[in-house]
């Protein structure tokens, strides 16, 4: 049921509007959240807290890297001084997505600048707003020409373009592991370019019967059906114990129930409308598939009956491992839950698919907690956390899910060239 400003109450009290945010003074920051809203639909408040202070806690992190960029000097047995130098690869093309546009594109742009590259950047066809924006306030900043190059347009024209171009000497992508593949094949048949990949996941979230409850419930609430589902990091499997298992469910359905779907302008939106109409029926059709497969239907399960791209938030019980809600990427608010028996077992069907981003595993047991964190073949392992990303800790993939590390320390190592100088010393002098 809708309500007049758009939030649906599902039967629900209204909630409490949160606080609003401390008054924006800086009318760049006003605009590029509406933005980012405009664009994606994503709830305002989220775009405000998460992806503009992501990009700001990123770039500032990024910024202090700029004049610690270190070669070593590295001692041999013979009479030579060797030292490394870290040199700028060159024009780097990036390639963002549509779930996170603007955060996605200074992930790859912050690290870039700060190693002395230039770049070539292409946002999604479905948001490039933000993007075109962020290069209004580089020309205004005085930034050289040709420095940051922004070049809106579709994937397998421009995309194409960067990816397989001779003097592009480096490329970094986020999207589908299917256009992963074409990227890297691009970049193979052209100069060889670097490439790194962040593509998807198909996200275990571990629940052990000794785990704080309410704080799994919640996480792995938040952990799937924040940004509409649409996130590389949505916890898309659930594992529950089978102790816990139906009182897991049962509180999750409660969560998702409350859930406020609407006007991502609404402050007590939790939930806006899916990208497109390509995402949203492969949303549906994936939901079809768990109803056909057996997967029991606790909530949602449909679009919301009045409007256009919203879909209910929707939670499945009694999910097995070879329904395809269980192994495909859903990129929408559907929640799987699977039962577990023993963590043997568990560790073994976790690491079941191609995909490796992350996984949460979520206990009171110390022991088990990091007999998990070393088992799990994930690129990232929260323990009794959900999307704990931080500017100073890598991101990425094992397996499928990608090629190399975005953030952190490590991604520095994707935006340089390391050349090994040599010099021979005068043997008669020393
Ligand atoms: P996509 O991979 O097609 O799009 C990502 C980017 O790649 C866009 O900028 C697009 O223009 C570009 N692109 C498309 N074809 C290209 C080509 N031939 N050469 C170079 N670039 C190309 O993703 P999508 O179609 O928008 O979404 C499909 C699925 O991908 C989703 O359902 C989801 O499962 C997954 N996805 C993952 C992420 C992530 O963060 N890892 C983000 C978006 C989508
Ligand atoms: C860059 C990003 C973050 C940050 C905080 C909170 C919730 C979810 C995300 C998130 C620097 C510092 C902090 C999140 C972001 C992107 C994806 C998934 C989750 N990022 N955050 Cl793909």
């Amino acid at each position: 049921m809708a309500t007049t400003n758009g939030a649906v109450e599902n039967g629900q009290p209204d909630r409490k509007a949160p606080a609003l945010p401390r008054p924006v003074r800086n009318l760049e920051v006003q605009f590029t959240k509406t933005l980012e809203t405009m664009d994606t639909g994503k709830p305002f408040l989220h775009a405000f807290f998460i992806d503009l202070e992501g990009c700001i806690k990123t770039l500032r992190y990024f910024a202090g890297w700029a004049d610690k960029i270190q070669g070593r000097t590295i001692p041999t047995d013979d009479n030579v001084v060797c030292f490394t130098r870290h040199e700028p690869i060159g024009v780097c093309g990036a390639i963002t997505p549509w779930n996170f546009p603007l955060l996605m594109l200074v992930w790859k742009l912050a690290p870039a600048l700060c190693c002395g590259n230039t770049v070539v950047l292409k946002p999604a066809e479905q948001t490039p707003l933000t993007a075109l924006y962020l290069g209004s306030l580089i020309k205004e900043v005085g930034f050289p020409p040709g420095v940051v190059n922004i070049v809106p347009g579709f994937g397998p024209t421009v995309g194409a373009a960067i990816s397989s171009h001779p003097h592009i000497n480096k490329i970094a992508f986020t999207g589908s592991t299917e256009v992963g593949k074409l990227v890297k094949e691009a970049a193979s048949h052209s100069n060889l370019k670097r490439v790194t990949l962040e593509l998807g996941g198909k996200n275990p979230c571990i629940v052990c019967a000794d785990a704080d409850l309410s704080l799994a419930v919640e996480c792995a609430h938040q952990g799937v059906f924040f940004n509409q589902g649409q996130c590389c990091t949505a916890a898309s499997r659930v594992f529950v114990e089978e102790q816990v298992y139906d009182e897991f469910v049962r509180r999750s359905v409660e969560y998702a129930k409350k859930r406020p779907v609407g006007d991502p302008f609404d402050v007590r939106t939790e939930q806006g409308p899916q990208i497109d109409q390509k995402q949203f029926d492969k949303i549906l059709d994936l939901i079809e598939s768990g109803k056909k497969e057996g997967a029991k239907l606790e909530c949602g399960g449909s679009a919301m009956e009045d409007r256009g791209l919203f879909i209910k938030p929707t939670v499945f019980s009694e999910v097995t491992d070879t329904m395809r809600i269980a192994k495909e990427e859903i990129f929408g608010p559907v929640q799987p839950i699977l039962k577990f028996k023993n963590i043997e077992e568990v560790i073994k069907r976790a690491n079941s698919l191609e995909y490796g981003l992350t996984a949460a595993v979520f206990t009171k047991n110390l022991d088990k907690a990091l007999k998990l964190a070393s088992a799990l073949e994930s690129g990232t392992v929260w323990i009794n956390c959900y999307n704990a990303i931080y500017a100073q800790a890598p991101f990425g993939g094992f397996k499928m899910s990608g090629n190399g590390r975005e953030l952190g320390e490590y991604a520095l190592a994707e935006y340089t060239e390391v050349k090994t100088v040599t010099i021979k010393l005068d043997d008669k002098d020393s």
